[in-house]
């Protein structure tokens, strides 16, 4: 989607200025697992129209593979509005109904695709967008898991798109074919009504999810796997735009896993990328390079001059 990226911070009622920028989850993450330097191929829909030409060369741009990317007519691209806070958070106002990712059916999502995939990231955004969305998620998961490739999924619950109870239920007949859970420590506790991390193991076992990752923002993050809570500090940095932070978290974590990286090596990378995203206005600017997270989670000097 676009992303309007407001040129000041404060309420967006106040705010006269944007640059035209790119946003949405799953662009932001294909985008950073490109430039850690995995082949990255990224499924949608855009308008036929200025803003979705815009999108697809910018992909183009990052070297992901636009091949499963089409423009529809009938709905325009999707557009968003950031309202950025003095402490880098920030509020989404969305501009996307219809979406053109409406138009994506079930007979789209072919076998042939999947040929040397490794990993199927899907967000929650996705399946907000359209009750049709689940059903076509559900295909993308199974035909997943029968080639063995790794399912990963981030909730990125978004409230203005639907209520709580409506993606409890999609999510709970996803993450059944989930390895890799990616979310916030509030979303989990959403989404599943469970409050200790006790609680929370019990609900994530409950659907064999392999990998249950906490992001915490600046505090760091947490992984729950084979029956061990691991844990890693964040990265101080003074924030100056939060969106699109979890989604390289994403991309770094991932990243990780296909590199066989142990698990504190896992969660500190993910936190650095995290965290360099944090330090750039826009969702996807602030995208590491593999040798700026090394430089940055390594502590290693730069010479500058
Ligand atoms: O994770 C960042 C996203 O929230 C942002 O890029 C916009 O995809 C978006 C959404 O739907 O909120």
């Amino acid at each position: 989607m676009i992303t309007m990226n407001p040129m000041t911070t404060g309420p967006l009622k106040y705010v006269t200025q944007f640059e035209r920028r790119i946003g949405g989850a799953e662009m932001n993450f294909a985008i950073g697992c490109a430039r850690l330097g995995l082949n990255s191929k990224w499924i949608s829909r855009l308008g036929k129209d200025e803003f979705g030409r815009v999108i697809y060369n910018f992909a183009r741009g990052e070297g992901i593979d636009v091949s499963a990317v089409h423009f529809v007519e009938g709905a325009p691209t999707s557009v968003n509005f950031k309202e950025i806070h003095a402490s880098g958070s920030g509020k989404t106002y969305y501009y996307r109904n219809p979406s053109p990712i409406e138009s994506l059916t079930e007979e789209d999502i072919t076998e042939e695709m999947f040929e040397e995939i490794q990993v199927v990231h899907l967000t929650g955004v996705y399946l907000a967008l359209g009750e049709q969305n689940l059903i076509i998620a559900k295909k993308i998961v199974t035909i997943a898991k029968q080639k063995n490739i790794i399912v990963s999924f981030d909730p990125n619950i978004r409230l203005k798109l639907w209520s709580i109870e409506k993606a409890r239920q999609a999510y709970e007949m996803i993450f059944p074919d989930v390895d890799i859970l990616l979310t916030g420590l509030d979303e989990i506790q959403m989404i599943s009504g469970k409050h200790t991390l006790e609680e929370l193991v019990e609900y994530t076992s409950s659907f064999s999810i392999r990998d249950f990752v906490i992001k915490d923002g600046e505090k760091g993050s947490k992984l729950y796997r084979k029956g061990n809570w691991i844990e890693a500090p964040g990265f101080p940095v003074i924030p100056v735009d939060t969106v699109g932070a979890g989604d390289g978290f994403d991309a770094g974590y991932i990243y990780g896993v296909l590199n066989h990286f142990d698990e504190e090596s896992l969660l500190r990378f993910a936190n650095g990328v995290g965290a360099l995203v944090t330090t750039v206005t826009g969702d996807n600017e602030g995208l590491p390079y593999l040798e700026d997270v090394e430089d940055f989670v390594g502590g290693r000097k730069v010479v500058e001059r």
